[in-house]
């Protein structure tokens, strides 16, 4: 089923400059981009974000983090793109993620993991709404998706 997912290229992505190299990685899979902006995470939008982590040991560094340089977020969308999208990013922890996964890739460390992706079509949907309004998701037609789609 085709659907939307959240993506967001956290501050040590945007500071290490390959937010390109991680747009490529989606495009080449076939995937849309329908929205994106670069953008600071207010304390209160991390907070709201990362509530399901309130209380765990990395909590309040994973907020100081996520609010400590602009974000790149995005709305992706396509054919199962939520599992997709998790699989291209990698495991949580950079030492587990494979090579060829984004996090396999280009990180060592679980608390600088270049970016975030919806682990669910439920989460998905609420993180979309937290960052985006309706009118800053787009709907256009690519020609190529004849090529991609059955
Ligand atoms: P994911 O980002 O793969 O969905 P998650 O939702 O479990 O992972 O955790 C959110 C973020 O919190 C994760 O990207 C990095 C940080 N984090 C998770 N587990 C951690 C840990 N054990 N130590 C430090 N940071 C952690
Ligand atoms: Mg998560």
């Amino acid at each position: 089923m085709v659907s939307k997912t959240f993506l967001m290229v956290k501050p040590d992505g945007v500071q290490r400059q390959i937010i390109g190299d991680i747009i490529s990685r989606f495009e080449r899979k076939g995937l849309q981009l329908v929205g994106a902006k670069l953008m600071r995470v207010t304390t209160e939008l991390a907070e709201e974000h990362y509530k399901e982590h309130k209380g765990k040991p990395f909590y309040e560094n994973l907020i100081q983090f996520i609010t400590s340089g602009p974000v790149f977020a995005m709305v992706w969308q396509g054919e199962n793109v939520v599992d997709i999208t998790r699989k291209l990013i990698g495991k949580t922890n950079p030492k587990d993620a494979e090579p060829g996964t984004i996090r396999g890739d280009y990180c060592l460390y679980v608390s600088k993991n270049i970016i975030h992706g919806s682990d669910s079509e439920e989460s998905a949907v609420r993180e979309i709404s937290l960052f985006f309004n309706e009118d800053e998701i787009l709907e256009y037609n690519k020609d190529i998706d004849v090529w991609i789609y059955k």
